[in-house]
């Protein structure tokens, strides 16, 4: 591989992380040029040149300058390629759909880790995959002596994002609204905010995606969502069919997934694990309804909170807006916190 400047940018990522898909649709919507490099042994030598972290996606642009972090990565080329805009045009809507994108990064991943790595049938699944994108020419049995060890590795980090026996149901019975919440949404139109992707979309779909390519999260897609799965395929090549929708003809079937998934989930969730981790506490709960949430504090999400919470304070006018957010019940959590 070369170590030359070229004229496109480079992404190292992996089919089977939400996060790479996720700035590889964005690269694809933007018709930024691009190569889509598989982070395996082969490519490692030039990962590791330019990560500054272990984790995908790493994207290299090309002056060379690398950058990690989907929602900065997305933040910082939208900068450079601001046509076609994924921002609706008027605040409200604009922030619900990065509110839409940090609840996909964060929660979401909680029902992908969970239905990839928590059932016996989904863990041989993708660690049979997983095995075979990292080693391509490996034979059988070496594949399965690293698809066991991908396994194991993985099944122990179940605890990261909160899956245990105690939270488990209550993932499942929150995906499965999510799906039917999100069937309805989508059934009338192609995209979360209208005819063309918006910045919400790319979070949520990132999941969203992988659900669909695991055993049992793709059966329940497949079997009770099929504007959801229209959705997923026309998210992996996304393209602008018309224009943005307005707020009012949105919020019908999308307040219902801001009040029960975003506020009533979402964000008593992440404002406990944030105070969890300035407590210095090693494992923290939060009560929804009858249900008990109990996990260890996960640190990424505090900071990526923060910065939404910059992306709320910068806004100037927010009148429509809080109300909306009052309404969800997530004007709290965004205000400013002492430093
Ligand atoms: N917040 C980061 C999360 C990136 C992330 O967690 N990537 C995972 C794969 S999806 C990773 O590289 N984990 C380390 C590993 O698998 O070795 C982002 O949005 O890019």
């Amino acid at each position: 591989m070369t170590n030359q400047p070229t004229e496109v940018y480079r992404i190292f990522g992996a089919e089977m992380s939400p996060y790479s898909v996720k700035v590889r649709s964005y690269l694809r919507y933007k018709g930024i040029q691009h190569h889509w490099i598989l982070r395996n042994a082969e490519s490692e030598a030039e990962f590791a040149r330019h990560a500054k972290l272990p984790i995908i996606p790493l994207v290299v642009a090309p002056d060379e300058v690398p950058m990690q972090d989907s929602t900065p990565i997305i933040d910082a080329l939208e900068l450079d390629f601001p046509q076609p805009t994924i921002h609706p045009g008027d605040a409200l809507t604009s922030f619900i759909s990065a509110l839409i994108e940090e609840f996909g990064d964060e929660w979401g991943n909680k029902w992908m880790f969970h239905y990839r790595w928590a059932r016996d049938l989904d863990q041989r699944a993708s660690a049979g995959r997983i095995a075979r994108i990292r080693a391509p020419r490996a034979d059988e049995a070496e594949l399965g002596e690293l698809a066991e060890k991908i396994r194991a590795r993985m099944v122990e980090r179940l605890w990261y994002v909160g899956s245990n026996e105690i939270n488990a149901p209550q993932i499942e019975q929150g995906f499965a609204e999510m799906l039917d919440l999100l069937e309805r949404h989508l059934s009338v139109r192609p995209y979360l905010f209208g005819h063309r992707p918006a910045y919400g979309d790319f979070g949520l779909w990132g999941q969203l995606y992988e659900l669909w390519t695991d055993p049992t999260a793709g059966a329940l897609i497949e079997g009770r969502a099929p504007h959801v799965l229209a959705w997923i395929h026309r998210m992996l090549w996304p393209r602008a069919e018309g224009e943005f929708e307005l707020w009012p003809e949105l919020s019908l079937t999308l307040m219902p997934i801001l009040t029960r998934q975003v506020g009533a989930l979402f964000m008593p969730w992440t404002l406990a694990n944030e105070q969890a981790l300035a407590e210095n506490r090693s494992v923290f709960r939060v009560q929804f309804g009858d249900f008990t949430w109990m996990q260890k504090p996960q640190k990424y999400h505090a900071r990526s909170l923060a910065m939404l919470r910059g992306k709320y304070a910068f806004l100037h006018d927010r009148s429509r807006l809080d109300v909306v957010l009052e309404e969800i019940g997530c004007l709290a959590g965004l205000q400013p916190r002492p430093t």
